[in-house]
C-alpha cells in the first residue's frame, strides 16, 4: 500500500531497526513493486558549469569557494546532442542536464536548453533537467518542450537546510517542486548525506519526502563527495551502513519510487553497491563523470552489471506501462 500519511515516530522505527533486518524488509517491498534484476542507468551532463550565487555548503560550484571547477557558460544544444547520443550508445536511457543557476530566468539561455530538451527527447532518451528554482510558467515550457523529469533536492532536512544553504530556504525548494508535479513532470527528489548532519535530520528530510501529497517517482541518495575549497571539503566520509539505511528507509517509504545510488559510488566496492541493490536502490549514474566529480568507469559497471546479473531499465518504461503497452 501507497501511504502519505507516515509519522515521523514509524519514520524512526523502521530507521533505527537492526540492519539485516531493515534490508530484508526493503528487498521484500523492492521484489513486490519491481524487477530486482533491472537498474535505470542515467548519465548526467553540465551544461553551464560553475559560477553560481547560491551558497550550498557542499558545492564545488557555488562562486564563492575557490575550488578545481573551470567555469564554463552554457554549451550548445550541438555540443549536448552530441554527449546525449554518446550516453545512448553507451546504454544510458536517461540523459540529465544540470546547469549551476540559482534559478531559471526567462531568456536566450533558457530557450536554448528547451531546444536541448527537444533535442534529447527526440532522440528516445528520458530527458531530465537540474536548473534550479522554476516557476509554474517555465515548468510548463519545460513540459512542452519534452522534458521527462526535473531533478530538485530537498538535500537535508529543514531543521539543517539553514547549516547549509542560507540564499533560499525550504519553501523556495518545495514550490519548485510543486510546479514541477502541476506541469505534470516526473519529480526527482532527495538529498545527500555526510553533511554533518543527524540521524534526525536524515529521517526528517525522509520524512518530508514520503508525506508529499505524491511520492516523487525517483529519489537519489547522494553520499557528500567532499570537494577541497567548500566548507564542507574535510567532512568524514559516510559509511556504506548509512547509505543502506536511508536506500532502505527510502524503499519501504515510497515503494514505487526509482531510488537512485547517487554521488560517492567511486569510494564504494562493488560489494557495498551490491548491499545497496539488495536494500531497493535500482538506479545510477553511469559515466565517469558526474557533474564536476569522478564517478566510476563504464567498463567497470558494465562489469557489476555482469557480475550481479543486473541488466539496463528500458527507457520510459513507467509511461507505457501506464498506457497498457507492456505487460
Ligand atoms: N543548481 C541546481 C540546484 O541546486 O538545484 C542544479 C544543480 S545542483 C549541482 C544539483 C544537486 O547536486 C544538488 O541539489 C546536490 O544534491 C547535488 N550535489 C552538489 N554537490 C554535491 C556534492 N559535493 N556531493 C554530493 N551531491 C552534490
Ligand atoms: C543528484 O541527486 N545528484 C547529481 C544530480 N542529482 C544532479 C549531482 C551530483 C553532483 C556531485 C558533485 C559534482 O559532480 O559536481
Ligand atoms: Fe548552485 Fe546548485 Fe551548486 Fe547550490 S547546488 S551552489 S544552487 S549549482
Amino acid at each position: 500500500m501507497i501511504r502519505n500519511d507516515w509519522t515521523r515516530e514509524e519514520i524512526e522505527t523502521i530507521y533505527h531497526s537492526p540492519v539485516l533486518e531493515l534490508v530484508y524488509r526493503a528487498a521484500t517491498v523492492h521484489r513486490q513493486y519491481h524487477d530486482p534484476q533491472e537498474v535505470q542507468v542515467c548519465t548526467l551532463l553540465s551544461v553551464k558549469t560553475g559560477g553560481c550565487p547560491e551558497d550550498c555548503a557542499y558545492c564545488p560550484q557555488a562562486a564563492r569557494y575557490h575550488t578545481h571547477v573551470k567555469v564554463h557558460k552554457l554549451l550548445e544544444v550541438d555540443e549536448v546532442l552530441e554527449a546525449a547520443r554518446r550516453a545512448k550508445a553507451a546504454g544510458s536511457t536517461r540523459f540529465c542536464m544540470g546547469a549551476a543557476w540559482r534559478e531559471v530566468r526567462d531568456n536566450a539561455h533558457f530557450d536554448r536548453v528547451l531546444d536541448m530538451v527537444k533535442g534529447v527527447n527526440e532522440l528516445g532518451m528520458e530527458v531530465c533537467c537540474t536548473l534550479g528554482m522554476l516557476s509554474e510558467s517555465q515548468a510548463q515550457k519545460l513540459k512542452e518542450a519534452g522534458l521527462y523529469a526535473y531533478n530538485h533536492n530537498l538535500d537535508t532536512s529543514e531543521d539543517y537546510y539553514g547549516e547549509i544553504i542560507t540564499t533560499r530556504n525550504y519553501t523556495d525548494r518545495l514550490d519548485t517542486l510543486e510546479h514541477v508535479r502541476k506541469a505534470r513532470i516526473s519529480v526527482c527528489s532527495g538529498g545527500i548525506i555526510g553533511l554533518g548532519e543527524s540521524e534526525q535530520d536524515r529521517i526528517g528530510m525522509l520524512h518530508t519526502l514520503a508525506c508529499l501529497p505524491e511520492h516523487p517517482e525517483s529519489v537519489p541518495v547522494n553520499a557528500l563527495v567532499p570537494v577541497e575549497g567548500t566548507p564542507l571539503a574535510e567532512q568524514e566520509r559516510v559509511s556504506v551502513w548509512e547509505m543502506l539505511r536511508m536506500i532502505a528507509t527510502a524503499r519501504i517509504l515510497m515503494p514505487r519510487a526509482m531510488v537512485r545510488l547517487s554521488a560517492g559510488r567511486v569510494r564504494m566496492s562493488t560489494e557495498e553497491q551490491a548491499l545497496c541493490f539488495l536494500a531497493g536502490a535500482n538506479s545510477i549514474f553511469a559515466g565517469d563523470k558526474l557533474l564536476t566529480t569522478p564517478n566510476p568507469e563504464v567498463d567497470q559497471d558494465q562489469q557489476m552489471f555482469q557480475l550481479l546479473n543486473l541488466r539496463p531499465r528500458k527507457a520510459f518504461k513507467e509511461q507505457q506501462a501506464a498506457c497498457g503497452s507492456v505487460k
